[in-house]
């Protein structure tokens, strides 16, 4: 989380750690205040800030993730919303609902739920759910569709 430091000249965000994200010409700079170390940096080129997702060039080694360009967010928004890719915030049930409400639209990206497997079929039903059983002896069996009238979770004995 950061806030913007507004006594700093230029524009700079503070991290509550030990980070610090400050423009030095046409440069951001992503700064490790206590190691003294550069950890990314962003082209400010025709960009006001670096909110939003953006490509940064990282130099050090952060969460781990290795050197070189990598896709980073900085948001300003609260818990709760959906950060779009140009930075600004939608409330979070707006995601994937089918309408287009970040400017960019990208809230309505990625929203596949579920994954099909290559060899899915949809004409088959599901498989039945696989109940162990256990006897008084302690016998535990395994079995597919246990008679209706057996107690679930116990087999006779
Ligand atoms: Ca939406």
């Amino acid at each position: 989380m950061y806030y913007f430091d507004l006594a700093a000249v230029p524009l700079a965000f503070q991290g509550y750690g030990e980070y610090l994200v400050e423009q030095f010409g046409d440069m951001w700079v992503w700064y490790n205040t206590i190691t003294n170390t550069t950890m990314a940096t962003l082209s400010a080129q025709a960009l006001n800030y670096p909110i939003g997702r953006l490509s940064w060039n990282i130099k050090e080694k952060v969460c781990e993730q290795e050197s070189g360009q990598r896709v980073l967010t900085l948001s300003p928004c609260q818990v709760g919303e959906f950060t779009c890719t140009d930075g600004s915030c939608i409330p979070f049930a707006k995601r994937c609902d089918l309408k287009f409400d970040c400017k960019d639209k990208t809230d309505e990206s990625f929203c596949d739920i579920v994954n099909y497997p290559g060899d899915y079929r949809s004409k088959l039903p599901p498989r039945p759910a696989l109940r162990i059983r256990a006897s008084s002896t302690g016998v535990v069996t395994r079995g597919l569709n246990p008679p209706l009238n057996a107690p679930l979770g116990y087999a006779g004995g």
